[in-house]
This record gives C-alpha cells, structure tokens and sequence, in this order.
C-alpha cells in the first residue's frame, strides 16, 4: 500500500456540484477536510463532554477554536510552549480558529472599537487586553490553526445601513492588516477573509468583492444568524456565493440548525460550525431524523424505545428514553455526555449524506426526504 504523501500547501479541490450544493476536499498539511463539512466547536480546547478520539470517529475532520477564550485561559504563549494547540488537546487533525472580535462582543466587558482594533476586560477576572488584526493573526498562529479568521466587526441584525457599511468598511481594511500579518507564517496555512454586510444586499456585494480584491485563499460569511429570519439569512447567500470564487471553499460561520445547514448547502456553503448539537446536548434536546426530541419532557418517563433504533450511534440506538429522561432530570453528567454524542453524531451523519447525495446528483430530493422525517416527527 503505497501512502498518499501529506500536502505541504493548502488548497480546495471541487468534485462535482448539483445545482449550487458543491461536494469538495479542503487539502491541507494535517489532514483532508471533506466538504460540505460541519465543524463541532471546542471552544476551550475541548468539545465539551466528548472525548477528541470519539469526536473523530463520528466523522469529523476538523474542529473549531477561540482565539477569544485561549487567548484569556490558559494564553497563547503557553500552549505555545506547550507545542501548540493540537498537541495540548490531542487532536492531531485540522483546527479552524475564530478571530475573537465576535466573541470580545458578545461575552467581554468595557469593549471599546477603534481603527486599531478592540479593547476589552476580561469575562473571567476584567483583565485588561487589546486585540488587534496583527495580534489575532499572531495568537492563531501561537495556537498553531491550519485555518485561521481575519479580525472583523460582527453587528447585529437589525441595524442601520450606515452601521453596517461601516462596519463592512472596517473589517475590509482589517481584512488587509490580517493578511499582511498572516505572511510571517509558515506555508500550509490559510487564512479567511469575512464577508459583512449585514441584511443589505448591494453591502454584502461590497465586501465580497473587497475581499475578492484582496484576495484569500477561502472566504467566511459572517454577519448572519445574528437574529434576522432564516429567508434574510438565504437571500444573502445568494448574493455572496456567486461573487465568490468556485476554487475556494465558503464557511458559513456559526451556522446553524440543520435545517438552516442543508439550505445553505443547496446555496453553495461548504463549511459550517455551530454549538447547537453541544450545548443542545447539555440541555436536554436531541436532534434525530424525526426532529428535535426534549428529553426533559415527563412523557419520556416510562419509553422504553431508544431515541432511534436505526441508528449508528450507541447513545441514540442502545440508551432507553426512560434512562435518558432520568440522566437529564437528575442532572447527571452523563446526560449531557450521551446527549451531545447523539447530536454530534446526528450532525455528522446529515453532513455524510449530504455529500452522498450531491456525488450522486440526487441533492433536491435528498433535501425534501429529510425535510420530509422532520416534519414527520417521531411517534
Ligand atoms: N464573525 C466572526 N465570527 C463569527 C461570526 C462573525 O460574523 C458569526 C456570525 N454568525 C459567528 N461567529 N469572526
């Protein structure tokens, strides 16, 4: 058997497409990624509740992490020292991190936006930080992220044109800083540029063009889920898409449900992450092929089947909805454990079949079936 030599550069490889759903391959140093990918989140350096081998062997091929939260707890310099963040962890595949400027947002205290960039107080204890476009690239780069995110401003939906163009404007000339900053690093990297622009069409088409003009080697959508309805969220991406080039991949950032998941797919997305299967996990919702199942519910108490008996996953095929109903109710750690397997695991199979069915020029009918077990419901 001979080994494929691992690539020593990073590139996108599109194998086939079914209307605008792409199926493709993100190839880089530590490992292929297959598109349409979804990317759990282990914001902390861990998927909360999941062992890293079994995150893997539910079939993901990389995982998201935060700038924000490593840079705070326990600091860039040391899982530096440390040998970077693959190794602290023990995940040796690829890692996609987050620039932190989202995060500083929602979660940091005192936050003050200039031209330079943000400065903040720590949630944890109120130290005092500045983050900066050169400073995320270099913490991502600390971290050792094989895909790393330019510092953008994120705003909320909704808000006024002027807003959201300056905002747009600001993470454009970002975009640039973070790319000048990212040449220091070593070759096999990527770094994304994000897409703004808010709920306005001709400002999403401004910076997807802005960004085209600068040129990356995969382009983010940011700016969306951030509380416009799901048709807002669809229309944008049938602005931006076909702005973007075909021979690099396009990661739909925080996105989503999976329904919001298999519709951007049918609009050209390759790439997602969201904390809906994890933190779901931990409160009690199961995702499944008949929906969303809340195990809190009383009526669980005496079910005997498991959440889906065809499934692969032991969590959702061999745990009865009694024990898990009970797990949830007395707040044991193993709910929350068997929960966001389930759900990871449910995430990751949808993502398989998605690519399947795009392989097999069958997408559309591959959509309405799934749809179609949702709305069915489980009885
Ligand atoms: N920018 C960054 N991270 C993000 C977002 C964004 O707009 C979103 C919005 N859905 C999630 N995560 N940098």
């Amino acid at each position: 058997m001979m080994h494929q030599p691992l690539a020593d550069e990073f590139r996108y490889r599109l194998h086939a497409t079914d209307g605008a759903a792409r199926l493709g391959e993100v190839v880089t140093p530590r490992g292929v990624i297959r598109t349409p990918a979804f990317m759990p989140v282990g914001t902390a350096a861990t998927v909360k509740g999941m062992y890293p081998e079994q995150v893997r062997a539910l079939g993901a091929d990389i995982l998201l992490g935060n700038t924000y939260h490593l840079m705070l707890r326990p600091g860039a310099e040391r899982v530096a020292a440390l040998g970077g963040l693959h190794e602290f962890m023990r995940w040796p595949h690829p890692i996609l991190t987050d620039s932190g400027g989202f995060q500083v947002m929602s979660l940091a205290a005192l936050r003050k936006m200039t031209e330079k960039g943000v400065t903040f107080r720590s949630h944890i204890d109120g130290t005092y930080y500045e983050l900066t476009p050169e400073r995320s690239v270099e913490i991502q780069g600390l971290l050792g992220s094989d895909i790393q995110m330019q510092l953008d401003e994120c705003v909320r939906l909704p808000a006024s044109g002027e807003e959201i163009a300056r905002a747009l404007r600001l993470s454009l000339r970002w975009a640039e800083r973070s790319k000048k900053a990212f040449e220091l690093q070593p070759k096999g990297r990527a770094l994304f540029g994000i897409v703004q622009g808010g709920d306005a069409p001709e400002l999403r088409e401004e910076s997807a063009r802005g960004l085209v003009d600068i040129g990356f080697p995969g382009y983010s959508i940011g700016g969306l889920a951030v509380g416009e309805p799901q048709e807002v969220m669809l229309r944008m991406l049938e602005v931006v898409n076909p702005i973007l080039p075909t021979d690099r991949p396009r990661y739909l950032m925080g996105v989503g449900t999976p329904d919001d998941i298999i519709e951007s797919v049918a609009r050209g997305v390759d790439m997602f992450d969201c904390v809906m299967p994890t933190r779901s996990g931990r409160h009690a919702l199961a995702f499944t092929r008949f929906g969303r199942i809340n195990l809190k519910n009383a009526r669980h108490a005496d079910d005997p089947r498991p959440l889906d008996e065809e499934s692969d996953c032991p969590a959702a095929r061999d745990y009865s909805r009694a024990y898990l109903h009970h797990l949830v109710r007395c707040d044991e750690m193993l709910g929350s454990m068997l929960l966001t397997w389930v759900n990871l695991a449910y995430y990751q199979h949808l993502m398989a079949g998605i690519r399947a069915a795009i392989a097999e020029g069958r997408f559309k009918a591959f959509k309405a079936e799934v749809k179609e077990g949702w709305a069915r419901g489980d009885i």
